[in-house]
């Protein structure tokens, strides 16, 4: 990775997050390494050895280090102050946003101060990306923690072509009205020439909150609004599109991973490890409300309870991944979830055979996909997720067969994954049962139905959701203005 001067770019990827993680070793040596993120895949794929820039903050608090390459990518770090981290991260983005647009699953926090840090942070960006784009660009925003760039983009250069990418659900109205801001955001985000989102109804939801917010006229999947008169943000006037474009998962690079003498090496290792049981029940999440992780306990200690299953021949293994650990509703989650696995464990394991594995920890992509490999039974349970890229990577590390999936409706991943055993995460008695199904069915039913859903993740890659993202961006309404000499 070397360090350049000042370019501009054709192409230029917004993300809250840069695509690196920043180790500095005891001798004050810092390193920076790709993390090994799918978005970081997906663009290179697009960028057909075109160079691009790439606006994030680099994950530590402080002044932002100077921007560097890193291969064709120029990544642009954006410095965020400690009180930025607390008030916009911590704050507006993961404990207002989050919780509405995932069905206030827990209460939203309001607060006027962290809004104030939102639109900071938001123009934080904006100074960022207007600063290395070139001439007619084209910007592509991601997610929820910059829903006002594309307005501050578009206000500040009205010459580029502007996306917005929506990692998470988008609410519907009767939710997101709830939001003290809610016009400004909507007038931040159709700043945008082509919004996406994962699935139809979340566009939907979107379309409907610009009308119902903003009174802006709708027309299929373009949304026209006039404009407002009062020279605050984005006033307009506008016209965007919205549409669905589900994200997906490098499959043919984590197919190959999976079949790697290493990971099948290491997938009989932890199967040894577990005492070889006949069936291994998985859950693999951030350590998120929204996954569904005590519904899931709730139906496996019942399980249990039942005689259904039991230890050495069932076990269940639950990797949470340590998740925004300084936000409250986390910290609660996590010490109710340990509280259930300790009382699972005492009441139901024996020496040498345990009922439940709980991993707090996170780890490398082989060993998510030798975790993958020895899973005969997957459970995606969340409450709310906008796609969910677990029951992705686990069909595809199951090439050679095997397996089931258990799946809630409630993620973005049903609307395309049908041949999964779909539950209701709040139905405990039904969710009970798909899983003895998913246990019990004829194995012939269940290659099918694999195989059927390893179709569709090869089919539709990452690779072919940028691919479609770009096209649809490329033919949005919104022509860009040629750029006002200042
Ligand atoms: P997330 O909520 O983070 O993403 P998800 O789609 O499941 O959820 O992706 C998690 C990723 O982290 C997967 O690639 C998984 O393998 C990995 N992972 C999980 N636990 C891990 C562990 N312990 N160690 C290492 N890796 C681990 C948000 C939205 C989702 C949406 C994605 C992409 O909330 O709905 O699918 O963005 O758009």
């Amino acid at each position: 990775m070397v360090s350049s001067a000042a370019r501009t770019f054709d192409l230029v990827i917004a993300a809250n997050r840069l695509p690196v993680d920043r180790s500095v070793s005891p001798d004050g040596t810092v390193t920076w390494r790709t993390s090994p993120g799918g978005l970081v895949t997906a663009m290179e794929s697009v960028m057909h050895e075109r160079e691009a820039a790439w606006v994030g903050w680099a994950g530590f608090p402080g002044e932002a280090p100077d921007p560097f390459d890193d291969g064709l990518l120029r990544l642009h770090p954006v410095g965020l102050t400690a009180e930025d981290v607390t008030d916009f991260y911590e704050g507006f983005s993961n404990d207002t946003l989050w919780p509405l647009y995932h069905d206030v699953i827990v209460p939203p926090t309001y607060h006027r101060s962290w809004w104030h840090a939102y639109r900071r942070v938001n123009e934080k960006f904006t100074d960022a990306v207007a600063e290395v784009a070139a001439e007619g660009a084209t910007v592509w925003v991601h997610d929820y923690q910059l829903q006002l760039v594309p307005a501050m983009l578009r206000d500040r250069r009205p010459d580029l072509r502007i996306g917005w990418f929506n990692h998470i659900p988008f609410p519907p109205v009767e939710l997101f009205a709830q939001l003290p801001w809610r016009a400004m955001l909507l007038r931040g985000l159709l700043g945008a020439d082509f919004l996406g989102f994962q699935r139809p109804d979340d566009a939907r939801n979107f379309l409907r909150g610009c009308r119902s917010v903003l009174g802006a006229s709708v027309k299929g999947d373009v949304v026209t609004w006039q404009g407002a008169d009062d020279g605050r943000l984005g006033a307009g006037p506008r016209v965007a599109r919205a549409g669905s474009v589900p994200i997906s998962i490098d499959a043919e690079g984590f197919r190959k991973l999976a079949d790697s003498p290493g990971v099948r090496a290491r997938a009989t290792e932890i199967r040894a490890s577990l005492g070889d049981p006949e069936v291994v029940l998985l859950g693999v999440d951030r350590l998120d409300y929204t996954k569904g992780i005590r519904h899931r306990l709730r139906a496996i200690e019942e399980l249990l309870a039942d005689g259904e299953i039991a230890p050495p021949q069932v076990t269940f293994v639950q990797v949470a991944t340590p998740s925004r650990e300084r936000v409250e509703a986390y910290r609660t989650l996590r010490e109710q979830i340990e509280a259930t696995v300790g009382r699972i464990n005492g009441d139901f394991s024996h020496l040498g055979d345990t009922a439940v594995h709980y991993l707090h920890q996170s780890y490398g992509r082989e060993e998510m996909a030798a975790l993958f490999k020895v899973a005969d039974v997957m459970l995606v349970t969340p409450l709310r997720d906008g796609m969910n890229l677990v029951a992705k990577e686990y069909v595809t590390a199951r090439h050679d067969g095997g397996g089931a999936l258990v799946l809630s409706e409630f993620t973005g991943a049903a609307e395309e994954m049908r041949s999964a055993y779909l539950c209701n995460p709040h139905d405990i008695a039904g969710l009970k049962e798909t899983i003895l199904r998913a246990i019990r069915d004829d194995p012939a039913l269940k290659r099918r139905r694999m195989a059927s859903l390893r179709r569709r993740v090869r089919r539709h890659d990452v690779q072919t959701w940028a691919e479609a993202f770009l096209t649809a961006l490329d033919a949005a309404p919104g022509k860009p203005a040629v750029r006002k000499e200042v």
